[in-house]
């Protein structure tokens, strides 16, 4: 079966479950592999009260044994520290007594064509599951994915390059996205985090909040990965269709992104040069990606958060309940959680990429996947365009 996930849960539920399907049998896994990316999901300056409640940590309920997968469904579970306080509210029995309904939807937040859509009278309904809290079980998901393609010596970090007004150049958080995890703010320059802290701590004193541009970066990576030869299979697209899908995220960039349109065709394409007897790239401004596939330099996949729409300077809207004008519902939240979606930006990646691995090499156990890989690097090696090969060995 093709690798891929499912989740469940509500933020204010029992737990976030994750069931990731399609893993060959024989990679070592442990529940430390899993909660080191929740730890840094959770982190992040301009986070609310939520984060201290939660310590997020992973249960396997099925797929693992004795630290190896086996080939079965992974089930994983995350339980909500929080339902404790909110069971009268989120309990999936009927209620002793009815819930306060709330309906006063939040411009910005899924609340309102959510109503509309599941025909609810009561946005918590909708509040629930569109929280970002689900990305939880996305990172739990994707520190499986990321365990599959370190074993190929692909690794995955990300930066933040922009919180509200205050920016890092793009390029420089890439470079140096290994080193973001010191900053806590996710951006690889003291300087820069001062700047960024600083902007959120003026956006909570408005009573408002700030969204920002993050960069995920993948080196390592083979080339021909995704194809060319069907647009379903173009990894460039699946890459945007997975990051966008995160929370709150309204753009998503490969390489340059959107400067690629400003440049001649000349100072866009990365040139292919000989470099004893390799060959390299003058520059990496497509992001690793040509006609859908990976080239063999490093993915470079940034994206735009918008604020959080959930802000204690509540924004005009209409109470279902009456029709009256009114202002929305407010709810603890966060001033800003870009560098939690860097983290989980890493997660999405780390999907797609492994999905693609196993579809090139495919496999169901980790033996056969490495001899499928190395076979693969040694026809490159001897291959017409065996020079490339020698980055692979
Ligand atoms: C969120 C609202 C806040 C955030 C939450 C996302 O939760 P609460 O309403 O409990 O304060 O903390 O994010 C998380 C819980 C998390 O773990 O990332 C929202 O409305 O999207």
């Amino acid at each position: 079966m093709r690798l891929g996930f499912s989740t469940a849960g509500e933020s204010h539920g029992p737990a976030e479950v994750v069931l990731v399907h399609g893993v060959p049998a024989g990679l070592g896994l442990v529940a430390g592999d899993i909660n080191r990316d929740l730890a840094r999901r959770q982190k992040g300056y301009g986070r609310g009260g939520r984060q201290k409640i939660e310590k997020d940590e992973v249960e396997f309920l099925g797929g693992v044994r004795h630290g190896y997968t086996l080939g079965s469904p992974i089930a994983m579970l995350i339980r909500n520290r929080d339902y404790a306080n909110w069971e009268d509210r989120m309990t999936p029995h009927p209620p002793e007594k009815p819930a306060k309904k709330i309906t006063l939807p939040r411009p910005g937040h899924a609340d309102l064509a959510g109503m509309q859509k599941y025909a609810f009278d009561d946005l918590r309904n909708v509040l629930e599951r569109s929280s970002a809290r689900e990305t939880t079980a996305r990172v739990a998901a994707g520190g499986v994915a990321r365990k599959l393609l370190e074993e190929f010596g692909i690794a995955i970090n990300s930066a933040v390059y922009r919180i509200g007004a205050a920016t890092y150049n793009k390029e420089r958080a890439a470079f140096l996205a290994a080193t973001a995890d010191e900053s806590e703010v996710r951006c690889p320059d003291e300087e820069a985090t001062a700047r960024m802290k600083a902007e959120i701590n003026a956006a909570r004193y408005a009573r408002d909040a700030l969204g920002g541009e993050f960069v995920v970066v993948a080196e390592g990576c083979p080339p021909g990965l995704g194809s060319y030869v069907d647009w379903r299979d173009k990894l460039d697209a699946k890459l945007a269709h997975a990051v966008m899908s995160i929370n709150a995220i309204k753009g998503v960039e490969i390489g340059s992104g959107f400067e690629v349109a400003r440049r001649r065709s000349s100072e866009v394409q990365d040139e292919i040069l000989l470099e004893g007897g390799r060959l390299v790239r003058s520059s990496n401004r497509l992001g690793g990606l040509e006609g859908g596939m990976t080239n063999g330099e490093t993915v470079v996949v940034a994206a735009a958060m918008k604020p959080i729409s959930t802000i204690a300077k509540a924004l005009r809207t209409v109470d279902l309940s009456t029709y009256e004008p009114s202002r929305a519902f407010r709810e603890r939240a966060d001033t800003s959680a870009v560098p939690a979606a860097a983290v989980i930006g890493e997660a999405m990646v780390a999907i797609i990429l492994a999905e693609a691995f196993l579809e090139k090499f495919g496999a169901d156990n980790m033996t056969d996947l490495h001899a499928a890989y190395d076979s693969y690097r040694s026809r490159l090696r001897k291959g017409p365009v065996g020079s490339e090969t020698e980055r692979l060995a």
